[in-house]
């Protein structure tokens, strides 16, 4: 703020459409909206003086020290196309700076974006923060900075000057794609992670494994892929990631900022496993190659020692190729084991992850075991098993698919996903708080939340992105913005104003009535 007192700063909260709360209301045209109107997340703190702005111009370079110099030539990518402009990147100098100079208070992806009319000066105290930095500035630009080929002629590119100060609420803000009841290819998986990194999503989370599909190359045990990944929900040809695809995946979403959580489900969900190994199962029966929707049927043998030995080579294998700290291992629905045979297994299988250097996640059900304060139990059904879980102290992810399964069918008139947990539209999405959600957890029990996109329904890309958006950015701003800045009226107006965004990336989306599209 030091260097532009000449400005008339004008305090653009972004709060300040809550005023019509509970009225009819009267939108303002987003695409004249302030451009505090269209930034997802809201920012924790924004001023805006809308009178001033910083042009981008032919001249326009962007100046870097050694640890922003990736980050700066990610927005240099991203002005160049649409612009025409050359945009260099050097240490050198140039109206841009990133710079990692900022208070250690900044965290590891807080930052800080100082725009006058010559400048820009983009500080954090760590690269991803710059990174989410540049999703702000990226949202401040118009929609057209999104095209994919030079839109020079239609200037001018302007960023409005101010100040903006911002860190997350919440360290783990994930969104999850399930690959095995549909296969999506790693170009697809790319593309996800594309669209989710500008709402400051920090983790994906894949669904590695389910009935239907075994999804990941694990080289001491071929038959899984071989026969478990042959095929998917349908009958399709299915399909599986080596272990080189898995590693282009996990570094194109490292060089966004975005940690990759594996999820292998065990010990139900297992029927495409047991295809492979028919000896673990109880019955020691071959099951048939499964392509329905139904879930609880599977589940490895928890007496049969040879289990643990697959469990150590598929964790194993995946510890070594998944640079991030957690393991999932499922947990969900066994009904096909007792109480304590499930809850011993889930135990054994945690000192496995642990002793492949690991953190262990599941599914809520496995606070039914003893777990390390170090596991990390994600939320999706109960309110009953979050609080159970907290009480054995461990920390929550929160995933309830009332408000966070985008699987979940919008309205009576969206076919597309299932109801089993009702339908969810954009208000429903938007409208909870992870502090006060469930009875008996608090802040401090939760390190974050995450959307999860079943895809029993969902077959290819275009889907995908219809039920993700804009669902995706409401349970993005739950996890980053500040409880006080959480408004549905200023949000709304915000999302309206990513639609000309979504039609230039060719985004598919859900034109909710809840919204005043343009
Ligand atoms: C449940 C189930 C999944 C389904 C999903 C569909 C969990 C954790 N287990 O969520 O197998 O695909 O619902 O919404």
């Amino acid at each position: 703020m030091e260097k532009i007192p000449a400005l008339v700063l004008a305090v653009v909260a972004v709060l300040g459409t809550g005023a019509c709360r509970g009225a009819p209301v009267v939108a303002p045209a987003p695409m004249s909206a302030p451009v505090a109107h269209r930034i997802i997340p809201a920012p924790a703190s924004i001023m805006l003086a809308e009178a001033d702005s910083f042009a981008i111009t032919a001249a326009t370079a962007i100046r870097v020290e050694a640890g922003s110099a990736r980050v700066g030539e990610q927005l240099a990518e991203m002005l160049r196309t649409p612009t025409g402009f050359p945009v260099p990147v050097s240490a050198a100098g140039g109206s841009i700076s990133l710079e990692l100079t900022g208070a250690e208070t900044l965290g590891e992806e807080g930052y800080e974006l100082r725009i006058t009319r010559d400048s820009v000066a983009l500080v954090a105290h760590r690269a991803a923060g710059l990174f989410r930095g540049v999703q702000t500035l990226r949202q401040m630009l118009p929609p057209r900075i999104e095209a994919e080929e030079s839109v020079q002629s239609r200037l001018p590119w302007k960023i409005p000057a101010g100040v903006i100060r911002d860190r997350p609420r919440f360290a783990w803000r994930g969104a999850m794609l399930d690959v095995a009841r549909h296969f999506f290819t790693v170009q697809d998986v790319k593309q996800y992670i594309d669209a989710i990194a500008l709402y400051k999503i920090n983790v994906l989370h894949l669904h590695l494994s389910d009935d239907q599909g075994w999804r990941i190359e694990i080289a001491s045990r071929p038959r899984l892929t071989q026969l478990g990944g042959s095929t998917q929900v349908g009958g399709g040809p299915g399909g599986f990631y080596t272990q080189r695809e898995y590693a282009e995946i996990v570094r194109y979403a490292a060089d966004r900022h975005i940690t990759v959580v594996p999820e292998i489900d065990l010990p139900g969900h297992t029927n495409a496993a047991l295809v492979a190994y028919p000896e673990l199962s109880c019955g020691k029966q071959a099951p048939a190659l499964y392509t329905g929707i139904r879930v609880g049927f599977s589940a490895l043998c928890p007496g049969n020692e040879e289990t643990y030995r697959l469990v150590d080579d598929v964790v194993r294998e995946l510890a070594a190729i998944t640079p991030g700290p957690y393991i999932h291992v499922g947990g969900d629905e066994v009904e096909a084991l007792t109480p304590a045979d499930y809850a011993r297994f889930i135990e054994r299988v945690q000192e496995i992850v642990t002793r492949h250097g690991k953190r262990m996640i599941g599914w809520e059900e496995v606070a039914k075991g003893r777990l390390r304060p170090s596991t990390i139990v994600q939320q999706w059904r109960s309110d009953s098993a979050a609080a159970a879980a907290v009480r054995q102290g461990v920390k929550l992810i929160l995933s309830p698919a009332s408000r966070a399964y985008l699987d979940m069918r919008y309205t009576r008139g969206t076919m597309l996903g299932l109801n089993w947990a009702g339908f969810v539209e954009v208000r429903d999405a938007y409208g909870w708080d992870p502090a006060s959600f469930f009875p008996g957890v608090t802040e401090a029990d939760v390190i974050g939340v995450e959307a999860p996109l079943w895809s029993e329904t969902v077959k290819n890309m275009t889907a995908v992105q219809f039920m993700a958006f804009p669902r995706l950015p409401a349970i993005a701003e739950i996890g980053w913005s500040p409880a006080a800045a959480k408004d549905w009226e200023s949000f709304r107006v915000r999302l309206a104003a990513q639609a000309p965004r979504w039609e230039m990336m060719g985004v598919n989306f859900h034109r909710s009535p809840q919204i005043p599209w343009p």
